[in-house]
């Protein structure tokens, strides 16, 4: 059973889109996981904060506006408002299939609660999101990008909302849903564990990401993770990828099925 009560589930963008290609958006995978995510609540009843990335609606944009640096000398402002109404297209085709299979999924929209600074996250407003799951509801939340004191805007990734997030609120387990697997190793193969002994070997191997990806990739995820757990900001942290049998993701998410990488 769950150790954990509190869950942040993240569904990479590159498993629920194809990222060389703008509207792929594929239903089918997120349906998958909602069923899941329904079978983990009536089973186990933790409180989820679901999050997606940004995958082929945010990144190719991302990439071709140089969004991460804000205002664009020959663009201006143009990246900002594309980048928010891809995002907020990917969201809603992502909450229709999220209602369609029963979860009470409601999207807090991330950049009107951040803000960042020289292109990182400084504040996060955590007050609805915290109110909503004490309500039973599940929050969702994706990458998207936010306002900058310094630039104008930037990108903030999933991964940098969560670290921010866990300053303001509890949670007690993350889980990363890829398009791979877990964390491969140099042949292919899944590294069952990151841990003290081997991340800085690990480290050393994983590049960056594979298509348009402005956030770093699997590297970026795993280092951002690593330093969470060591922090103590989060119990448990794994990297896993789904199939379309919703019952085998129970199985995985309940951690009574070993799939993925889990980092320590
Ligand atoms: O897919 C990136 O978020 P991520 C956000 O979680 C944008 O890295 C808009 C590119």
């Amino acid at each position: 059973m769950l150790s954990n009560k509190r869950i942040f589930i993240k569904i990479g963008g590159s498993f629920i889109t194809d990222k060389s290609r703008t509207d792929s958006f594929k239903q089918e995978r997120v349906r998958t996981i909602a069923r899941a995510i329904r079978g983990l609540r009536s089973l186990a009843e933790p409180d989820i904060v679901l999050a997606h990335g940004a995958g082929a609606y945010g990144h190719i944009k991302a990439k071709f506006y140089n969004a991460q640096q804000g205002i664009h000398p020959e663009y201006g402002w143009r990246g900002f408002y594309e980048i928010r109404r891809e995002m907020t297209q990917m969201n809603l085709e992502f909450v229709k299939i999220c209602l369609e299979e029963g979860l009470n999924a409601v999207t807090v929209q991330p950049s009107a609660i951040i803000t960042a600074a020289g292109g990182n996250v400084i504040s996060v407003n955590a007050a609805v999101i915290s109110r909503l799951l004490d309500l039973g509801q599940i929050p969702v939340l994706h990458g998207d990008i936010v306002v900058d004191d310094e630039q104008g805007f930037t990108i903030a990734s999933t991964e940098d909302i969560l670290t921010a997030l866990v300053e303001k609120m509890h949670l007690s387990s993350v889980v990363m849903i890829s398009d791979v697997p877990g964390v491969l190793d140099e042949s292919g193969e899944v590294i069952p564990e990151i841990n003290p002994e081997n991340y800085e070997t690990v480290m050393r191997h994983l590049g960056g990401a594979k298509a348009a990806d402005v956030t770093g990739g699997m590297r970026d995820k795993v280092k951002q993770l690593y330093q969470l757990i060591r922090s103590g900001k989060i119990k448990s942290a794994n990297i896993i990828s789904s199939n379309d049998d919703p019952e085998f993701m129970i199985e995985v998410l309940t951690h009574r099925r070993l799939s993925g990488t889990v980092i320590r």
